[in-house]
This record gives C-alpha cells, structure tokens and sequence, in this order.
C-alpha cells in the first residue's frame, strides 16, 4: 500500500513534516507475521517519510547504523493486542509490540516524540522504557452520515464542515484516497473504530446491512489497514424493512433467524466486522417497546447474532418522551434515561454495551454527568461525547472541549469528585468505561478542505481520540501537542508566539463559550432545530423537554427529590445530596437542579442576576479578545487559507457572542427588572 497524501487537503495533525526525524534515520522493522496490514502500513509509512527525508528502512535486521528499531516480538509480552514500549539504549531507539497495531501506535507516539524519540539522558544517551497501553477497549467515532441527502438533515445530521466524506447523493464516494487519509489521521490519535452512517437509520442506510455490503465492505478495506473496526449504525426494524418477517420483535424466532443469517453474510464481507450501534425507540425510531420488550430484550438479540464473530452491538441509551406536553410538570426528560435502563442492570450480555450521552439531556455546554453511568455496574457501558459542535457553536465558534471531557472522564461516582483526577480511574467515568466499554464520540468530519470547516475544530477530533487512549492525560498538555504538530516549528516564523496565541484562544475558551451562552447549567436556550444562537423561550413551550422556567421572580428547573421532579436522587451518596442542597450544589449547575429567585447568592458571591450579567459581558468580550490575540498572527506565516477561514469565523463568533450576550441579558433584565450593579448597557 502507499500512504496517501492529498495535497488540496489541509493536512491537520500529520503534516509530511511531522515525520522529518523519523524519515530521516535509519529504520529497521523487525517482525515475524509478515502477512499483517498493519505492518505493512509501519512500513509504507516509514518508507514514504525516508523518500522525503532521505532516511533508509529495511526488513531485516539491525545493524551498526541503526537509529530506530520497530520491533514485533514473537511470545507476547504483557503488552496486550494494542500496547507497545519505548526506549532507547547504545544509540538505538526501540519500540516493542506484541501485536501489530501496538506497532502502529508506537509509531504514532514517535511521531509525537519528534525529534526528542531519538534523544535520551544527557550523559547515556538512554532512554528508560516506558510501556503505553489504550486505556479504553474500544475508542469510537460515530458519523452521524447519511447516504441520502435527507430533505432536514442534510447529507450530515448535525454537521458543520460540508459534506459527507463517506456518502455523496446516494452512492458511495469516489475519493477513497481521503478515506485514507482520514484513517490514518485517527489512528494517529489512537481510534479504533467507526461507524459511517447516522444512528437514524433512513430506507437506503438501512440497506448497508444486506444489498449494499459491497460498501461496507470497501470502507471497511481502508480503516483495516490502520487498525480501525468498521461498525454500522442499524435500524431495529430492519427485519422489516429489508424484505425479512414482517415483526421486529425480538423474541420471535423468525426475527433472531433472520439476524442471524443476516449478521453471518455481514461477516463473510468483512471478516473483522464490529459489530452494530443502535439507537431504539428514541425520536421516532423503531424499538422493542412497539412489541412490549424491553430494551435488554432488544440489545441481547442484536448481542447474540454478533456473538459468534466476536462483535458488539453499542445499544443507545438516549431513550426519552420526545412528544412531552411542556404543561405537564410531572415528566422530567433528565429522568428518562436512568428511569428506562437502570433497572435493566445485570440482564445484558456480555457483548451489549450501553451507550450513555455523558449528560442527562443532550450534549450541552455544561450538564451534570449523567446517573445512568454510575448505575449499572453489571453492565458494560459506552460513554458518548459530541465532538460535532451542536450545541456548541456549529465549528463557526472556537470551543476546544477537550476539558470539558476530561472533566467528564474524572468525576467520581465515590463522592471525592471535586479534586483533579488523579488516574485512581475506579469509580471514575473513564474508570467505568475503561471496565470492558468503550469511549464514543460524534465526529466533526465533512469533505471540507480543513476537515471540520474551523480549523482549530481539528483540536478537539485529536484531543477525544487522545483522551480515549489516555483519559487522564491533561486536556491542555493535549493541546500542545495538536498545535506542535499541526504547526510544525520549521514551517512558521515564530513558533514560540503561535503556541502562546493558540493557548490564548484555546485552553478555556469552552469556558468562554459557556459564559456567554445559557447559564448556570441551565442548557437549551438555543434556537429550535438548528441549534445555533441564542433564543431563550425557543424551546420554552415545544414537546421536547427542556424548559427553564424563568418568570419575573426567579428561574431554573427544579428537580429536587423534595419539591421537584427527583431527579438529584438518581445519584449516589454523597452526589444526590449536594446536588438536592441549593447551598452545596456547584454554581455552574444550579439552574439544572434548582430553581431559584435573582437575587439568590451563589456560592461565588454573586447574585444570579448580577452573575448572568457579568458572564455575559465577560464571555463576549473573551470572544473579541481571542480574535485580537489571532490577528497577532497575520504575518506569522501561515497558511493564508487556514488564517483567513479562521478569522471569518471569528467575525461570526464575536458577532453571536455579543447576540447572545445582548439577548439573555435583556431577557433576564425584562423578566426581572433588576438593573446591572455596573451600570452597563443593557437593550
Ligand atoms: O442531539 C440530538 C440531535 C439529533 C440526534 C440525537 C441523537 C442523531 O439533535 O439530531 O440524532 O440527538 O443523539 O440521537
């Protein structure tokens, strides 16, 4: 195989100068299977970076000149399928595998490394060895993909960089050589699986399960050779849908026989298939429920077709009553998910992962971690992250989430969860995950020339796919690495002020987003399906369940187990009872659990009035600044595409933010008639 490069396409994290110090030495690749893509694929890799900087690598053995050895080993070495070592003696840098995607990834680490992988102590010239191992079974990306362009959603649902790299107008796309270089991309960051089609499942997606393998089975192609499993997204009808028996319920006989003679010709296609990801009896799609099953019912089936193959089956736990009456305040969609699968603990099998959004609602700025994650210890659970900036600036607005996950991954169940993560993981959302799960994320990929229309989006695709190989690594040290090597020393005037403007911009400018956006916690204050800008009430009277309450008095949804819908009793000791406490409750949520009068006093001090005012006016102002610390880049020798798309988005940031600012603000001055203490200008 050759290893693609496209040279219209901005090359994100792996620009050809990222491989200088490893193409410029002498490698030798040392591995007894030699049938392995994965090997082939070190190899081609080490090859192309020697054809551009003038290094050798070979297959045979090492000799006096050797500066890297990328070493397979023949008896396993407690390194597991994936995880590999690094070191270095007489001059010799060694990675060890015991598999041949531990050798990929090791790769990729050096890559990281750059030129220090061929350094070592001061005086040795040594390197101590140091094991690196995924922490996460399974770290997937979702493609919310259609292969028809749907008349709402477009070719992506909820994407914001073009269209759909995978689909184009029905068919499969004819750039297979960007399909590459997207697997390659991931693997640098450590994914190992993907699926490529949206969890709703329309009439032509749902038949990449039966006539339209041969597509599944040529992308399939491409993601084996950098070590990543292709999984499809499918529907729960699709017995019937695909000319199967006219039930989907899944304790007939009929409908198991049919999965399973449908999942066996999936795998005679794609021998090393992953298995499915579904999402059932949720907005509208088919589930087990039309036939009074349970979702454990559902999943198991799904479960056992795939279990002689070895697949999964990632069953969604995004289950809610999405035709709610906003009058009827006894329903609380924050209770749904744990209300519907907690009591299913322990019925899964083995190979069913529940797949939890990592909030209680949907992916917003700022939502407690949901319940559902810490309780179900008997089952193996998928915690799923937007990558897609839905909620979260639709990749117009910088708004690197990498601390946002990492916050995620770190809270503890076990109560001690303010403190920073310290990888003690056990009752930790990553820990949880780490126990036979997965890390699942909704990609920001389009066929876009920057892949995620904002450049600086690409951050956040690298940082989840680190943070799912290594969730206590520091999201900020992450980001470091995106920019070293997204922005290669040699290829900028001053690389030194390039990182100091990106860590600028970047490092809390969810914080920022945060800010200017829906208070306190307090989520969907955006404009209805779009999901893009501010509009405060949009959502206030819909079927779709996500109020605030606001009047002249106070605002905020209260659910409390003593006065409102009980959903703070969903957690764990001591969470339930901090959460259930307006006076322990952490400011940034007490809008989700409480509601409260304007002139309460949060735990900062402030009033809530006053602190929506002041969050407003400093989250829109954080946004001008990040575009003055970007214009200091003009001349900094950049890509002039890459600095012009990122400053026209920057236009649009400061313009929304100041939008948003503006209108919460008014809205809450209207509602409650309390003026700034600062005086400033309120509509
Ligand atoms: O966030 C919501 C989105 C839907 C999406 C759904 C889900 C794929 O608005 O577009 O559907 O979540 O996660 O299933």
């Amino acid at each position: 195989m050759t290893v693609a490069m496209q040279t219209n396409l901005h090359p994100a994290w792996l620009p050809a100068d990222a491989f200088r110090a490893i193409g410029s030495r002498r490698t030798v690749i040392s591995a007894t299977t030699s049938d392995s893509p994965l090997i082939d694929t070190v190899y081609a890799e080490v090859r192309a970076a020697c054809y551009r900087f003038g290094g050798t690598v070979t297959r045979s053995s090492v000799d006096d000149d050797t500066d890297l050895m990328l070493r397979l080993t023949s008896e396993p070495g407690g390194l597991g399928d994936e995880g590999y070592s690094v070191g270095r003696a007489d001059g010799i840098t060694t990675v060890t595998a015991d598999g041949p995607a531990g050798l990929l990834y090791g790769l990729f680490h050096l890559v990281r490394l750059g030129g220090s992988a061929f350094t070592g102590d001061p005086v040795t010239d040594d390197r101590a060895t140091r094991t690196h191992r995924p922490a996460v079974r399974r770290r997937m990306l979702n493609h919310w993909d259609n292969v028809d362009v749907n008349p709402l959603m477009g070719q992506i649902e909820r994407g914001y960089a073009g269209g759909s790299i995978f689909w184009r107008a029905g068919a499969l796309t004819d750039d297979l050589d960007r399909l590459r270089t997207y697997a390659r991309l991931l693997a640098a960051t450590g994914i190992n699986a993907i699926t490529v089609n949206n969890v709703n499942v329309g009439r032509t997606e749902a038949r990449l399960l039966t006539d339209r393998l041969d597509d599944v089975a040529t992308i399939a192609a491409i993601f084996r050779a950098y070590g990543i499993a292709l999984h499809l997204s499918v529907s729960f009808a699709s017995p019937m849908v695909l000319g199967g028996p006219p039930t989907a319920d899944p304790l007939d006989e009929s409908v198991r026989a049919w999965w399973a003679a449908t999942t066996a010709r999936v795998y005679d296609a794609v021998p090393d298939f992953g298995g499915y990801v579904v999402k059932a009896d949720s907005e509208g799609q088919p589930g087990p429920f039309a036939y009074g099953r349970s979702h454990a019912d559902g999943a198991n089936m799904l479960a056992d077709a795939l279990a002689p193959y070895g697949g999964v089956v990632h069953w969604r736990a995004f289950v809610y009553n999405h035709r709610q009456d906003w009058r009827d305040r006894s329903t609380d969609r924050a209770r749904a998910a744990y209300d519907h699968f907690a009591p299913l603990d322990g019925q899964f099998h083995d190979n069913a992962i529940l797949q939890v959004k990592y909030g209680p609602m949907d992916f917003q700025a700022r939502e407690p971690v949901s319940p559902v994650i810490g309780a179900m210890p008997a089952t193996r659970l998928a915690v799923e992250l937007q990558v897609t900036q839905e909620y979260t600036g639709h990749q117009l607005h910088v708004c690197y989430l990498g601390p946002l996950w990492s916050e995620v991954l770190g809270f503890r169940f076990d109560g001690d969860g303010d403190g920073p993560f310290t990888g003690d993981a056990g009752s930790t959302v990553a820990g949880i995950a780490e126990h036979g799960g997965s890390l699942v994320a909704v990609s920001n990929v389009g066929d876009d020339p920057f892949w995620c229309g904002h450049p600086l989006a690409q951050a956040n695709l690298y940082a989840f796919g680190r943070l799912a190989w290594e969730p206590a690594a520091d999201p900020v040290v992450l980001l470091d690495e995106w920019i070293s090597l997204t922005f290669p020393a040699d290829t900028v005037d001053d690389p030194a002020l390039v990182r100091g403007v990106l860590h600028a911009m970047m490092d809390g400018s969810w914080r920022t987003y945060e800010r200017y956006t829906a208070p306190l916690g307090v989520g969907f204050m955006v404009r209805p399906a779009d999901h893009y800008g501010p509009s405060v009430d949009g959502y206030e009277y819909t079927q779709w369940g996500t109020y605030h309450f606001a009047d002249r008095d106070g605002v905020g949804v209260d659910r409390t187990r003593a006065a409102g819908t009980g959903f703070a009793g969903q957690y764990p000791k001591p969470w339930a009872d901090v959460y259930e406490s307006i006076a322990d409750c952490p400011d940034e949520l007490l809008l989700f659990f409480h509601h409260v009068p304007y002139g309460h006093v949060l735990r900062s001090g402030s009033t809530v009035i006053q602190h929506i005012y002041d969050t407003h006016f400093a989250g829109a102002d954080e946004a001008a600044t990040m575009r003055e610390h970007w214009q200091r880049l003009a001349d900094a020798g950049l890509d002039p595409a890459l600095y012009a798309r990122v400053a026209d988005r920057l236009d649009e940031q400061v313009r929304s933010a100041r939008e948003w600012r503006d209108q919460i603000n008014t809205y809450f001055f209207r509602k409650s008639g309390v003026p700034d203490a600062h005086g400033r200008r309120i509509h």
